[in-house]
Order: structure tokens, then sequence, then C-alpha cells
């Protein structure tokens, strides 16, 4: 239980001052919306509001339960939530008039909102206030819930995270993930869903098989119930009640509020699928007079009292827009600020990194030998013994040891509880890591084959890659997602791929293709201590390749290529397994007396330009070789970037060797040939030396 945990709640617990609270949060809620309608009508706001009048009882409900230190997790139509947790927290009229200011300076885009412009009305956020944001992806903020819920769970925080979405949303593969996920871990996060009849245009009826939202939640090992969303006390009722059994450790739950929206699903929404009549109808059940008419009939205030505070938000509102309309727009300088957490290696460990992979060269004293899937094993279990944040999970990552052994040995020495077995459930598993890292945790999460990725790019690459930028800079997502790919085992076109092309395209998340025992320890080690999302992808073919890693605690920093063999007729960039290839290739070259250098880029993001561009200015050759598809591969842009920067040392133009542009195929004769082999490669040094 939280310290400052408040007691139960029913509708006669409530004093004048709280019931006050929640009328004036949800007119500040109405009249900001108002003013947003008005403001995006006059192409004041730019973009995209989806407002939230009409529904003002859910958040502010609910979120009057919360402690000031519990979460929440919001959706494209987020600004009741925003407001609610925000005004909620705020003690003093000049904290809440910040509130408002720097929520309309959001939507309005300027530097002074809560995300500096980044975000907007689609992705406003208070991170620093517990809010970890609203997500454009329906359904996108569900599995991040439950990582930031676990996270609380696995921390003994007391905490507890709501996590606000539409009917929907309640259709999205990510809802039932998630919700599996909460009810098998028993996590204390409490699903609301806003159901107001429509997702965009189309009725629920048309939408689900299953009206029922709440009735899913008995699938899912959880309480569902039913809430007018209309009236304000009852969903804080209702979800006063979820809370307390979350803290108690008695896991989630799943509210159905049924309210209704007053406006379009955004501005140029026509309505068409409504009538005047239903629109009418649940207009006279409106949550605000309602209530207001309420505490006047049950003595708790006067219409006088309510008439001046209607009156004082009307104000309020004002200022805001005044606020946020004098406020400048973000410097167009900065429009890279924000998109990584800043590097914390330091010159130190550059240099030992220098020393200590010469000192594994050599194989001298202070090194052993290790196999590359014992090497990931040591990363995992130095950082889980240095940091009780880090913690694993993924699909068969326990006993079994993760499908080629890399986690192998971690259950039984950390248990269960940081080494988890999931689901098979991708996006929430990226989800969660995304949550939990958001929360004080440090998850390395493991997706069985990059192949799967795909499944998981939502949560990986929308919400945990961007989440720092749109969010303003105010908060970092120190997550890896560990993951391995390539060819080589006859296992046909749905676990052979190298998709790291996909993953080098999102701004914000790093990725890493180590080809040595040396880099796969010292790689995963760094990516587990860096603030930022890392793509992480071994290769299938090397977690029996034995190398050399010193005794030393060592990371490696990113952004590091290493030149494994120097050479001055042709460079060849690659990574990963090609990088052995690539060595024969230049071994067999040397007897023709061909001078091949081999850069390993080690990691493609950050990539390490000045090594290529220092061996290009040497040998004016780049053969670039990888295992991935030709066409959209990470070679594409390396020549281009080549081109760029270094094209006035270049005496021929770059030569890629890649993959087929086929399904990686099953047979051995086909696999074979579908991707570079020695010979390939030693063909495009020689087209380059032509
Ligand atoms: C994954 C995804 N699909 C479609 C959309 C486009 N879209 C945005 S909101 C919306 C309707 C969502 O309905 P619901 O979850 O009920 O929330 P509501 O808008 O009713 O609050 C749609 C289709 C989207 N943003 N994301």
């Amino acid at each position: 239980m939280s310290a400052k945990s408040k007691t139960p709640f029913d509708a006669q617990s409530l004093d004048k001052a709280q019931a006050l609270d929640l009328l004036r949060q949800m007119w500040e809620i109405r009249f900001f919306e108002d003013r947003v309608y008005d403001l995006l009508g006059r192409n004041v706001i730019k973009g995209a509001s989806h407002l939230y009048a009409g529904e003002e009882a859910i958040a502010v409900g609910a979120i009057s339960v919360l402690d000031d230190d519990d979460l929440i997790t919001s959706a494209h139509r987020g600004h009741g939530h925003c407001h609610a947790r925000g005004a909620s927290i705020a003690t003093t009229e000049e904290a809440k008039q910040e509130h408002y200011n720097k929520m309309m300076a959001e939507l309005c885009g300027r530097e002074t909102g809560y995300c500096r412009g980044r975000g907007g009305s689609m992705h406003i956020a208070d991170v620093e206030k517990g809010n970890l944001g609203a997500t454009g992806i329906v359904g996108g903020n569900i599995p991040v819930a439950a990582g930031a819920a676990l996270a609380q769970q696995m921390q003994d925080t007391g905490r507890v995270v709501l996590c606000f979405f539409g009917d929907g949303a309640s259709q999205t593969g990510n809802f039932h993930e998630a919700l599996n996920l909460a009810g098998l871990w028993q996590l204390p996060v409490i699903f609301i869903v806003e159901n107001n009849l429509y997702g965009m245009s189309v009725p629920l009826e048309n939408a689900a098989a299953k009206t029922a939202i709440a009735d899913r939640a008995c699938a899912y090992d959880m309480p569902g119930v039913v809430v007018d969303g209309m009236d304000v006390l009852a969903v804080r009722e209702a979800v006063g009640g979820a809370v307390e059994r979350a803290r108690n450790g008695e896991g989630p739950s799943l509210i159905e509020c049924q309210a209704y929206r007053w406006y379009g699903h955004s501005r140029s929404d026509p309505r068409a699928y409504r009538t005047k009549q239903e629109e009418a109808e649940w207009r006279s059940r409106d949550p605000i007079p309602n209530f207001a008419a309420w505490l006047v009939d049950s003595g708790l205030c006067t219409q006088g009292e309510i008439d001046a505070l209607e009156e004082q938000v009307e104000d309020a509102i004002d200022e805001a827009t005044e606020f946020a309309l004098s406020s400048a727009m973000p410097p167009a300088d900065e429009v890279e600020k924000f998109v990584y957490a800043p590097f914390q290696w330091t010159e130190a460990d550059y240099a030992k990194e220098r020393r200590l992979r010469e000192a594994c060269r050599q194989g001298g004293p202070g090194t052993r030998k290790v196999l590359y899937r014992q090497a990931l094993q040591e990363a995992a279990r130095e950082e889980m013994l240095r940091d009780p944040s880090v913690f694993i999970m993924g699909e068969d990552v326990g006993l079994y040891g993760g499908a080629y052994g890399a986690t192998r040995g971690l259950f039984e020495e950390f248990g269960g509880e940081r080494v988890r077995d999931t689901p098979i459930s991708e996006a929430t598993i990226g989800g969660a890591a995304v949550g939990a890292a958001m929360s004080g945790m440090r998850p390395v999460a493991e997706i069985m084959y990059v192949d799967f990725t795909p499944l998981a790019m939502d949560q990986i690459a929308n919400q945990g890659a961007k989440n720092r930028y749109m969010f303003g800079g105010k908060t970092t997502v120190p997550m890896v997602i560990r993951t391995e790919g390539g060819a080589g085992r006859s296992i046909a076109a749905h676990h052979s791929q190298s998709l790291e092309a996909l993953w080098t395209h999102f701004p914000g998340i790093y990725v890493v293709m180590p080809s040595t025992p040396f880099d796969a320890k010292g790689l995963l080690k760094a990516a587990i201590r860096d603030d930022n999302p890392v793509m992480f992808i071994e290769h299938k073919m090397l977690y029996g390749v034995q190398g050399c890693v010193p005794d030393e605690d060592y990371i490696i920093p990113f952004g590091v290529a290493d030149v494994k063999r120097p050479g001055s007729d042709v460079t060849v960039v690659t990574y990963s397994r090609m990088v052995h290839r690539s060595l024969e290739a230049a071994e067999k070259l040397a007897e023709e007396g061909i001078s091949v250098e081999v850069i390993d880029l080690r990691t493609l993001k950050p990539l390490d330009m000045e090594t290529i561009a220092a061996s290009v200015k040497k040998t004016g050759r780049v053969v670039g070789v990888t295992e991935a598809y030709k066409t959209g591969s990470f070679l594409s842009e390396l020549a281009m970037r080549i081109q760029e920067e270094v094209f006035d040392w270049l005496d021929a133009p770059v030569v890629r060797v890649a993959a087929a542009d086929v399904p990686v195929p099953m047979a051995e004769t086909l696999e074979d040939a579908a991707i570079p082999n020695v010979e390939a490669i030693i063909a495009g040094i020689r087209q380059v030396l032509r």
C-alpha cells in the first residue's frame, strides 16, 4: 500500500471541497474542449484533435481516486485524462493555471507546452506527473500500461496504473494480449473502456461480435463492470473499488464506462452516422449540469457557488489561451533535440574497450574463450547482479533458457520474478517493456526471431522509440529487445530473415548486431546500461562460435566499428555473420596479393562513419556485405552515406553484396543460393576492383 493511499470512496464520503473540485475539473475540460474546437475552426490549432467533451465524468471520476504518484496511460482522445491527472495533483491556483497553460500551449504546438510542441493533441503527456502519455495508435497504450503496472509490482511501490482507451481499441489484439498478461500476472492496472458507442463512424455492434466489453474480463481472470460514464460519482465509486483491489495485490479490473462524445470523431466529422435524436437524448444526460444540480439539491452547495465556479473556470481557460498564443514556437534548429537520451560513455570507457579488444585479439593473460551464447548469458547475468532493475522477459526464456540458449541458467539463478516466461504475445512483450522502462525498470525483452518483431513493431517503434521525443524529452525508455535473425538452419522464410533495415529506419532506437563473443558481451552490457531503446539482433549461426572475452568488466560504447582486418586495396563494410564470410574472402584474396580491409560495424545505429570514411580515404573502393534482402537493405543507406560524405575519395561505385530478393527458402541448395557466400563476396570485391 502506498503510504499516501486514500481511503475507499463512495458518494457519501465526498465533502464539499472534493465535490466542487470534481465539478470544476469537468467544467475545465468542457471549456477547454469548446475553446479547442473554436481554435481548430479558425486554424489556430493545426492538425487533428479528438475532443473529450461529453466524457468528462470518466476521466475526472476515475482519476479522483488516484494517489499523486499513481500512473495513467491515455489515448488519442486524451485531453480529459491529461487535464484530470494534472488538475488533481496541482494544489495551488498557480499550479492549476500552469497546468492549463501547458496543455493549451501543447495543443498550439508551442515550446512552453508539456511536450515542447513535439506531441500536440494526440500525444499529450506530463510524464513527470505520472501521465505516461497518449498514443495515436488505437490500442497502443494498453500493453504499455501492463508494463508500467509490472514495474510497480516488481518494485513493490503500491502504485496503480489507470489505462484509458475506447470501445474501438477493445477490438485490437493489444487489448486481448495485454489483458491476458495483466490477468496472468495479477498486475495492478485498471483498464477503463470509454464506450462512446462508435469507433470513428462505425457503431460498436458492427465492430464487435459481442458488444458487452466488460464481459470479456472473465476470460482474463479479472472483474468486469459496466458503469454509467455520464455519472462522475458512479465512475469514482467503481474505479475506487478497483484501485483498492489493485493496491491490495488482488490484480487488474476492467471497467466499461458508457458515455457519448458531444462532437464528431474529430472536427471534420459531419456525424452522418448519428441521429439528431440520439444526440439530444445523450445531451440531456450531460454529466456537468446534472452533477451541479445534484450538488445543489443535496444541499452541498448553493447555485450561487456553482455560478461563480463556472465563471472562474472560463477565466482560467481564457488565460491559458492567451498564454499559449503568446508563447514561442519551438525553434526549428532544435528539431532533432530529444530523439535520443544522451550517451553516458566516458573517454575512459572508449579507451578501455580499445585496450581489451586488442588483448582479446592476442588472446593473452586476462582473457578466456567462451561461446557467443555464453558471452550473452554472462552479459545479462553480470548486469542483473549489478542492477536490480534489470530483468528478462520473453517466450521460453525461463527454464528452457531461450530458443538458442542465450538465457540459460539465469532462471535458476534469479528466479521467475526476474526471468519471466511470457505468453506468445509479441506486441505485449514489446509494449510491456516500454511501460516498464518508462517506470524505473530496465527490461531485456526477448523476441524469439527477428521475423516476429513486426508483430511488435507498433509497440517498439511507435511507442518505445518515439515516446521520449513525443513527450518533449521528459522520459527515457531504457529497454533492450534481444532477438536473433539470419539464415543457415533450413527453417525457411518465417525464421531466417535479416530485418535490421526495418529497425534502422525509425528514429529513437539503436540497432546492434554483434559478430563475436567479445562484441556480443560488451555490446549487450552497454545496451542494458543505455537509456535508449535498443534492438539487439544476434545471429542464429553464431551462438556456437567461440572467441575471447576479457576477465575484466567492460562495455562497448555504441557507434564504434571494429576493423576486424586491416587492408589497403578495398574496404568491406559488413556486420553479424557476414563478418566471418568476409574475413574468409579477404584471406583468400590475400593469396593473390589483394589487400582487403574488413570493417565490422557492430552497431548499425549509431553508425561509425568516421571509421568507414577513414578506410575509404585509404582504399577508394567499398563493398557492402549483408545477409538482408538487397532491396531496401541497410547497405543502400550505407552507400548513400558514403557518397554524401566521401564521394571525392571513391575510385569506383560502391558495390552491394546482399541476399536475393526472395523469401528465404528451406531447401539447403536454395537457402545457400539466397544469401551471400564467400564466392559472392569475392566476386563483389573483384567487381569494385575492375
Ligand atoms: C491502429 C489504428 N487504427 C486506426 C486508427 C484511426 N482511428 C483513430 S481513432 C479511431 C477510432 C477509435 O475508436 P475508439 O477506440 O472507440 O475511441 P474513440 O475515438 O471513440 O474515443 C480510428 C479508427 C488509428 N489511429 N490507429
